[in-house]
């Protein structure tokens, strides 16, 4: 018996790697949530804690921002999740991929667990949601029917200044751009997609921003490999397996505990994440220093 998705489409995703459009929220909860992120852009603008804005949207926002988290755990979206990955769920990171109206930025043609230290697993699966009208004019993503059945392939670091990836990473494959699925999504919809998922997206030839946030779902099954410990939070379920620091959603737009924790998350996490990186990969630096000093307050 699955919950939200016919068994059809859990088939097409384990035959695809992928599923889209799926609807999520209502016109007006999605126009809601993009005016609370604008909001906050505006409130921000000079970032907080010694990283800019961008820092917490791209990475692990969950920890410090309330509507992040409170988005990961909509039960309607939970209900799909579990359709794919079973009843116990994670979420290990939530992020927000901005490309402002007429942009040059991209994201190249990569698979999601490259780089995360959390092997080459199944269990785990992103959803995307989209905040604006996600066209293929404004860069949606597209996507290589069942590429995902393949291991991880050899990636290359491009550090690309209009790549919106932490390295700029690719594939150091040849790809079929011919075989691309474009992933076109209204405002409240979302797609799901494997982690072994080749995909990428194009520039923003559209006159509005394009606002999509990736949330990335583990079972308590899923290790972090590479670095000494990870954390997740828990949002449906339970965790028997205990390999996860499990974290709560945060009670305070970036309070004093929920800063410490980002802080904390992110110099656990750069040990995984900049791995075999040749330049500092920034969203990731663990020579950051304020980071650093917060994380041992
Ligand atoms: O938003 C994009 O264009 C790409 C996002 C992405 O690569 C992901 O969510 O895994």
């Amino acid at each position: 018996m699955t919950k939200s998705l016919t068994v059809d489409q859990v088939n097409q995703y384990q035959k695809y790697g992928y599923l889209m459009p799926l609807d999520l929220f209502n016109a007006e909860k999605a126009q809601h949530v993009r005016d609370s992120i604008e909001n906050l852009e505006k409130t921000h603008e000079q970032g907080f804690g010694g990283h800019d804005l961008n820092q917490y949207f791209r990475i692990n926002g969950q920890v410090v921002i309330p509507l992040l988290a409170e988005i990961a755990k909509t039960p309607e979206l939970l209900d799909a999740v579990e359709d794919i990955l079973g009843p116990d769920l994670m979420v290990w990171s939530c992020e927000l991929f901005i490309k402002e109206a007429e942009t040059e930025k991209v994201v190249s043609w990569h698979q999601d667990l490259t780089y995360w230290g959390l092997g080459e697993t199944d269990d785990e699966v992103t959803a995307w949601i989209a905040f604006s009208d996600v066209s293929k004019q404004a860069g949606c993503m597209k996507f290589i029917p069942g590429s995902h059945k393949q291991n991880l392939v050899p990636h290359s670091d491009t550090f690309g200044e209009d790549n919106l990836l932490s390295r700029g990473q690719e594939v150091a494959v040849d790809v079929n751009e011919e075989e691309a699925v474009y992933n076109e999504l209204k405002p409240g919809q979302m797609s799901l997609h494997h982690g072994r998922l080749f995909h990428a997206s194009g520039p923003n030839n559209s006159s509005d921003r394009r606002i999509g946030m990736a949330i990335r779902f583990v079972t308590p099954k899923v290790q972090q490999v590479i670095g000494e410990r990870d954390y997740a939070m828990l949002v449906r379920g339970a965790d028997r397996a205990q390999n996860w620091i499990n974290i709560s959603a945060p009670s305070n737009l970036f309070g004093v505990e929920e800063m410490k924790l980002y802080n904390e998350i992110l110099v656990a996490q750069s040990a995984a994440l900049t791995e075999g990186a040749e330049q500092t990969v920034n969203l990731y630096d663990p020579t950051n220093e304020i980071a650093n000093e917060m994380a041992s307050v």
